[in-house]
This record gives structure tokens, sequence and C-alpha cells, in this order.
């Protein structure tokens, strides 16, 4: 049954959603969808759920060598999976459609030290509205780990299913303890998403195709996805491998199992546990300063009326504020325009062509090239 999940009183209103996102390929995020299917969180905040495991994420820079370091960074990537990609089915019963960020809007947080880790700091911003493309930067001083992207995507319909092309790549940047010193890069690639379940009214996201972690130590990882009915049968699986940059397919260790349950060594590293990774585990929400303290171009400062109504289900003043937002915003860029004061970045610059991105992609993709936004020194 076609919207058997959708509220009785908006069937219409998601059939001609659905019509629209068939008759249209682009920016999904700008389109205007049913109440029932809104987040009261904005995508500026999505970036978070790369630091959701404080302790994997300092874990990258330890390990008695290059391969062992790269066992770790696969293992804090796939601790990601289950956040980016099922936390909003799990929190509000099924995936939603996120706030749609305003040009210059910042999500600033951090996961305070537990056990030793030291403390992750994140800030997000809104780095172009139209696409829509958010820049983040994760950082551990401590364990000397830091992770910069950025992420767009380009979506398109496919008659039961959209299908998310993930845009950007992110940096993994580790400091060497050892005497050689210098850091070591990580290239993370992304995987492409589908949003299943959307004619029933209950998204929810799998992912497919392949992405790679390719280190500047001369070691790759490579990720394949499946879905139900696949190798596996189950939802949300994976293979990952890791080898020699140069030399794909001549496989050191491997892991497969659900991203979002329990992995396993399928090649394992002598004395390793059997699990590979328990995403059972909990995840770590980001801490974010009370909102009297907030700047007021922080997300959840920003968003502040709009969420609450959509919250308390007041969708009439969630959409009114939403409007007040975007009205600000065209008024704000016609500003500009005559002023010839075009928008600055706050946090971060764009680089053209990630030379970084360029050497390390190499491997898989000759010639590939993608722009990057870097984080801006800070003065202290
Ligand atoms: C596609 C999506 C916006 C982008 C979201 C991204 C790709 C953002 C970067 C994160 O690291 C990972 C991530 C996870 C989300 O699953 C993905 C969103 C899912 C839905 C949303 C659309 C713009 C909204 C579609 C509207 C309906 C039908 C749910």
């Amino acid at each position: 049954e076609v919207g058997g999940a959708v509220p009785e009183a908006q069937k219409a209103s998601w059939g001609s959603f659905i019509k629209s996102i068939a008759s249209f390929s682009g920016d999904l995020s700008s389109m205007t969808a049913p109440s029932f299917i809104l987040s009261p969180v904005s995508l500026t905040e999505y970036p978070s759920y790369w630091g959701e495991h404080p302790e994997l994420f300092a874990a990258c820079a330890q390990g008695r060598d290059d391969v062992e370091r790269m066992t770790n960074v696969l293992r804090w990537f796939i601790g990601t999976l289950k956040g980016q990609y099922t936390s909003r089915n799990t929190s509000m019963g099924s995936e939603k459609k996120p706030l749609n960020p305003i040009l210059g809007e910042l999500f600033i947080g951090s996961w305070p030290e537990q056990k030793g880790e030291g403390e992750t700091t994140l800030v997000a911003e809104q780095v172009s509205h139209h696409p829509p493309i958010t820049a983040y930067h994760i950082s551990n001083e401590k364990a000397g780990v830091s992770l910069e992207g950025h992420s767009a995507q380009k979506t398109s319909f496919t008659g039961r299913s959209i299908t998310v092309k993930q845009v950007g790549h992110a940096i993994l940047r580790v400091q060497r303890k050892d005497a050689q010193g210098g850091e070591d890069l990580y290239l993370i690639t992304l995987p492409q998403l589908s949003i299943e379940g959307i004619l029933w009214g209950a998204p929810y996201i799998e992912l497919s195709g392949a992405n790679h972690i390719i280190s500047s130590t001369g070691y790759a990882a490579t990720i394949n996805y499946t879905g139900k009915g696949y190798f596996s049968g189950k939802a949300h699986s994976f293979k990952a491998s890791i080898a020699p940059t140069s030399k794909l397919d001549a496989v050191l260790y491997s892991a497969e199992g659900e991203w979002s349950g329990v992995s396993k060594w399928k090649k394992a590293p002598p004395g390793q546990d059997s699990v590979f990774w328990d995403a059972n585990n909990d995840r770590r929400e980001v801490q974010v300063q009370p909102l009297e303290k907030q700047g007021k171009m922080e997300s959840r400062k920003v968003w502040e009326k709009t969420a609450e109504g959509i919250r308390s289900g007041n969708y009439d003043a969630a959409s009114k504020d939403k409007s007040r937002i975007e009205n600000e915003q065209r008024t704000k860029r016609k500003e500009e325009i005559a002023k010839g004061t075009p928008h600055q970045l706050e946090m971060f610059v764009h680089v053209p062509e990630d030379q970084e991105f360029v050497k390390l992609i190499s491997a898989v993709s000759k010639g590939a090239t993608e722009d990057t936004y870097r984080r801006k020194p800070r003065v202290h």
C-alpha cells in the first residue's frame, strides 16, 4: 500500500511530495515536505556523527605499525556509520528531512575527555546554501588526530527509492608518534546511499557501492556495502579489506558483518578477538553550549523557534518561523549584491583543488579532482 505509514491527513501531500521528487533532481533539501517527515535538526549538526566514538577517533593514532593504525582507522570509520545513517530511525521513527541550513550557519560542540582519550572538538559551517555544502573540522589535540571534510549531495529518484550520491571527502590527519615524526593522511571517500521505504512513507537509509580510505602510508581500505537480499541477506551489511594501495587485491586483513550491528574479522591480524566492531556500543552525543550562550549564527539558535514548532507539533508556527528565516536570508543576499560585499566564511576557506585529495585518490581514480574547505588558522 502506498503511503501506509503516512498519517491519514497527510496522504495527499505525501503523494504530491513523491511526485515532485520524481520530476526533479538536485537539491532535495530545499523542497517543501509534509510535516510528519520534518526533523527539527539542521544538516549542520550531522558532522557530529563522525565524533560519537571519541575513543575510536583517538585510537587512530595508536598502533605498532602502519597496518595496525589502518585497522584502527577502519574501525573508527565503521563505528560512525550507525549514527550517520540510522540514528534518525532510532530517535524519530524513520529517516526525516533535516532543516536546510542557512549560509554561514555554525554548529560548535565537543566531547569532553572521559577515559584519558583527550577532548574532541567540532566546528561545522554551512559554506554554501545552494547547493547545500557543510564543512567540518573535528580535532583531538592530545591524541594528535583531526578530521577535515565537506559534505554535499546529488539526489535522483529511481522509481521506488531516492539515490543520494555523496559529494565531498574527508581527510584524517594523524601525528606520527615514532622517531620519524610528521603526519600521516587518510583520505576518506563517501559511500552512495539510497533512501528506501519512500512510497510507504517510512524512509530509511541503505548504503551501496563502495568507498575507500586511502593513506599516505601506502595502505588502503576498501569497504563494499550491500543491503537485504545480497550476499549476506541482511540489511546494512559490509565487507572491508585492507591492502597495500599499489595492489588492492593483495588483501592483508578483512572484516565483514553489519555496520549497524556486529562485524567480525574474516582474515584477522594475529592475536585479535573475533569481533571487529559491535555497533551496540554506546554512542556519545556531542555536547553544545546552552542556548543562551550560543551565538546568533549557531544552528540551534537560528532554528530555535522552528525546531520548537516541529517538536511540539505546532507546524504553523514552525513554517512561519522558517519563512521568516528564509526571507531574511533573501534580503541579506540582495543587500550583499547591492553593496558588493559578498558573504565571508567564518571558520573555513575554500580551496579550489585539493592537492592532497588529487594525490591520494589517484590510486583508485586517475585524474579525479575535488575542491575542499580548510579550517582557518585560529588566533589564540
Ligand atoms: C539525504 C539526506 C541529507 C544528507 C544526509 C547525509 C548524506 C549528510 C552527511 C552525513 O554525514 C550523512 C548523511 C545522512 C543522511 O542520511 C542524509 C539525509 C537523508 C535524507 C536527507 C534528504 C535531503 C531528505 C529527504 C527527504 C525524505 C524523503 C526523508
